[in-house]
């Protein structure tokens, strides 16, 4: 029994540490050497629809915030774990009861399932992948508020999704948490730029407006569907932002967590309305 024991114990501290690779495109240095239009739509997606729309049509909502690349370098660091600075799975909650009590500025990640919360987690620490965040194809997968500590710098909350067998979740886990956690500094509320805005996705926006407090609309998925359906749906969406909210952010970020698409910026803007690095200019570049 002993020997069983000793052998167990052996064995966990000579197990591997598996290296997991990390994607070509993880990191904004890595895409620097692409062609410059390529780059342009890893870091915002939308340059890369615009030549498909008439001159007319008014983009400026889609590029209000532009970092510098040495910003989006310099937040990017801010997302690789070291000994100093730890990026890990801190703890689950199932109520706000069981909460975590924390000081650091806090962004969480709500909307429909299956819409790609876990996804976008996973590949804003993409250059962290030990850092465990499932994902799933089954919709419903997160039951519970899984929080990730980002050194002690700020962290990110994962929240079930809206919409499937979950109603219930949603009400009782997200709405109270949006409307008591005090170091909340912004919500990011995901949207299916694939499929466009869904009766769920009206029913998140309608909470966030009513809780008053400053959200953000990221269009997930932007590599599913084809240029013409992604802006049909992309402009609708501007048109509800601009017509119908007064908390949401004016630019809805897009976002494929697949292919990186829109993932630097977003990870620059986290550390920005977080306090974790001061930029030297946000707005458009001449
Ligand atoms: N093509 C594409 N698929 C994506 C993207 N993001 C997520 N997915 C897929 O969408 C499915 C759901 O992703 P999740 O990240 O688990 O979605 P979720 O919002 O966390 O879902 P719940 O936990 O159920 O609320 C998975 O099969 C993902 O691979 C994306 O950017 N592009
Ligand atoms: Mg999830």
């Amino acid at each position: 029994m002993l020997g069983f024991r000793v052998c167990l114990q052996t064995r966990t501290k000579a197990r591997p540490v598996l290296h997991k690779l990390v994607h070509k495109l993880a990191s904004v240095h890595k895409a620097t050497v692409l062609p410059p239009k390529q780059l342009q739509s890893l870091l915002n997606p939308f340059t890369a629809l615009e030549d498909y729309l008439h001159r007319s049509v008014d983009t400026s909502s889609f590029h209000l915030f532009q970092p510098r690349l040495e910003d989006v370098a310099e937040a990017e660091k801010l997302f690789i774990s070291s000994s100093t600075h730890r990026i890990d799975y801190y703890t689950s909650a199932e109520r706000m009861e069981h909460a975590p009590r924390l000081q650091q500025p806090e962004v969480c990640f709500i909307g429909r399932s299956n819409v790609g919360k876990s996804s976008l987690i996973k590949a804003l620490f993409s250059l962290s992948p030990e850092v465990e965040v499932r994902v799933s194809k089954t919709p419903g997968h997160t039951k519970k508020m899984n929080f990730f500590k980002v050194g002690g710098a700020f962290t990110l909350v994962d929240m079930p999704g809206y919409g499937y067998r979950a109603p219930k979740d949603f009400v009782d886990i997200v709405e109270s948490y949006l409307y008591t956690r005090t170091n909340l500094v912004r919500t990011f509320l995901l949207m299916d730029a694939s499929v466009g805005l869904q009766q769920a996705d009206m029913v998140a926006l309608e909470m966030c407006e009513e809780i008053r407090s400053p959200y953000v609309i990221v269009a997930t998925k932007v590599d599913k569907c084809g240029s013409g359906e992604l802006l049909k749906n992309l402009i609708r969406l501007r048109d509800l932002i601009q017509s119908q909210t007064s908390c949401c952010f004016p630019q809805p970020f897009l976002i494929s967590s697949l292919r990186f698409q829109g993932i630097y910026h977003l990870r620059c803007f986290i550390c920005h309305i977080t306090g974790a690095i001061t930029l030297q200019d946000t707005s458009a570049q001449e």
